[in-house]
């Protein structure tokens, strides 16, 4: 089994134990699927975050593949859904964009506690393994504990940052952020928010206001704000990722906490709804469990198919 396979089969388990084995007893021992065997399909996707929509496309396909005979056996069913959810996944794939010139800004948004501060530590990780000037700013001044939180990950993964005091304008240090950025010649900087739920109107302005101060230092910056996105939400989610589209010009996604939740199909009715990219998926507490989102590891993981490389 492939190393990064294996991260999205451990991070999948609950989500998988819920589709995969149900498919097993759902089908084994049944001779002809009726009408009433692809309802159960379409129901169990659905209670498993898939949204109806998602829900509904994949088993029609599978339905009219198998009313032609394509397929006819339960690993068949598993294959052909897993090849319906890795399309839906790949849909809005792209790379990430990287700046022409220096530095690439990239702004991390979300509601609460739902893993920005987390991911910039474990991305400033990656990005600096790659061999990229790696910055930091802090611009969650709304708790004095986000600013240590996140100077702790910059000691920890040996990269610069750039703070103020607790209650500072986090437009202004975005702004102070991006100068030294700039100044200083980093490849990439990542910046930390406040957490906020998107009708909170008047944090959802100040995110606007973070933005604003960012291009006026950087014209074209930021390169891209991404949305983290917890996954045991489930697809409640889809509110979030619209309001702050809206609000801020979310570019992307990442679906963190994936490991903790039965819910990992909101990924599925969140790519079928919104035409957005995601990154990144957390599928554990620890900083390699950030791994690039991989729609083919993803859905083989859900269905419990094997390493798709092998
Ligand atoms: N299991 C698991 N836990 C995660 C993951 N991502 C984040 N967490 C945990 O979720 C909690 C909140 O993460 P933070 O990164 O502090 O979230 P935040 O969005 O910065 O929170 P606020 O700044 O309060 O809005 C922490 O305990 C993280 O360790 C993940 O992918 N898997
Ligand atoms: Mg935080």
């Amino acid at each position: 089994m492939s190393s990064i396979f294996s991260f999205f089969r451990r991070g999948l388990e609950k989500t998988a134990t819920k589709i995969g084995r149900t498919i097993s007893g759902m089908f084994t021992g049944v001779k002809a699927w009726d009408a009433s065997n692809f309802e159960d399909l379409e129901m169990l996707l659905i209670s498993a975050d898939f949204g109806v929509a998602a829900a509904t496309r994949i088993v029609a396909d599978l339905r009219d593949r198998y009313e032609r005979g394509r397929i006819a056996t339960t690993e068949d069913i598993r294959k052909a859904a897993a090849e319906n959810v890795r399309e839906i996944l790949s849909a809005h794939q792209r790379e990430i964009h990287f700046a022409e010139g220096k530095p690439t800004v990239i702004l991390m948004v979300g509601v609460n506690g739902s893993g920005k501060t987390t991911s910039i530590g474990k991305l400033a990780a990656r990005f600096k393994a790659e061999g990229r000037k790696v910055m930091l700013g802090a611009c969650d001044t709304f708790r004095a504990a986000a600013v240590e939180q996140l100077t702790l990950w910059s000691e920890r993964v040996g990269v610069p940052i750039v703070s103020a005091r607790h209650g500072a304008d986090p437009a202004s240090v975005a702004f102070d952020a991006v100068s030294a950025a700039c100044a200083r010649n980093m490849d990439v900087l990542l910046i930390d928010t406040a957490g906020r739920q998107q009708n909170q109107r008047g944090l959802m302005d100040e995110l606007a206001k973070i933005r604003r101060s960012i291009e006026k230092v950087l014209p074209g910056a930021p390169h891209e704000v991404w949305l983290t996105v917890d996954a045991s939400l489930g697809s409640n989610v889809l509110n979030q990722a619209k309001s702050f589209s809206e609000t801020v010009g979310v570019t992307g996604l990442i679906l963190t906490k994936l490991d903790g939740t039965g819910k990992g199909g909101m990924a599925v009715a969140l790519h079928q709804e919104c035409s957005l990219p995601t990154f990144f998926a957390g599928l554990g507490e620890q900083p390699e469990d950030l791994q690039p989102f991989n729609p083919e590891f993803f859905a083989a993981a859900l269905f419990e198919q094997e390493s798709p490389e092998e």
